[in-house]
């Protein structure tokens, strides 16, 4: 059994749609970020980082526990415990990396700046929202580029559209402001109606 800590960030949703796909048990424990609850000393036994998402799986490699954080590299294991969403072929495998970095680092570090521009950072600026909103666009233009002919990232379904879904159905809006992303935009509705990704998505909302 997999123990699963999340909430509902792109990140957490990117680990849980995940674990639904690749169809391995677990139990979700919800933090509630705004309480603190990934700053308390049991959390940061699980993730000294004190971030989500994380996971504790007891029959890790040889049957140990394995605790892991990242979402990221959350993705890579489950892929290869369950066997899936990691191409066997060579040249399909490196690019799912590619475009798993991709979702895990440009994407969602500018997700993440939006996140903190409106919530944390201490002053209000519109214009630096626009610039910040048109750069995650930018970066999405390239998944749109790599779409155009393709029903997936790396031509089948795998880590690498699991990681960018997330970040892409949360920013929607902004998407729709900047975008003119077709294929990106027939991709997510594409994954949306996958019963595992919708059910991913509702794990800790
Ligand atoms: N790169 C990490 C990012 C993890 C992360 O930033 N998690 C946020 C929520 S999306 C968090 O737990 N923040 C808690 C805090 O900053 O106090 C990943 O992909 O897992």
């Amino acid at each position: 059994m997999i123990d699963f800590y999340t909430a509902g960030t792109a990140n957490g949703h990117r680990a849980a749609v995940a674990l639904e796909e690749s169809g391995l048990a677990y139990r979700v424990h919800k933090l509630n970020l705004q309480a603190g609850d990934q700053r308390k000393p049991d959390y940061l036994q699980v993730n000294p980082a004190g971030a989500i998402p994380a996971i504790v799986d007891d029959e890790g490699p040889g049957g140990k526990p394995l605790t892991l954080a990242q979402s990221g590299a959350i993705l890579l294991y489950l892929a290869e415990k369950s066997g899936r969403f990691l191409p066997r072929d060579p040249a399909r495998r490196a690019l799912a990396i590619q475009w798993l970095m991709f979702a895990c680092s440009d994407v969602a570090g500018g997700s993440g700046t939006l996140f903190q521009l409106a919530m944390a950072a201490p002053e209000k600026s519109a214009a630096n929202v626009e610039f910040f909103e048109k750069r995650l666009v930018h970066a999405l233009r390239a998944a749109d580029g790599q779409l155009a002919g393709r029903d997936y990232l790396a031509d089948e379904i795998s880590v690498a559209d699991l990681a960018l879904y997330p970040v892409v159905a949360t920013r929607k809006p902004v998407i729709e402001k900047h975008g003119g992303l077709p294929n990106l935009t027939k991709w997510a509705e594409r994954m949306a109606a996958r019963p595992g990704v919708a059910k991913g998505m509702q794990v800790s909302v």
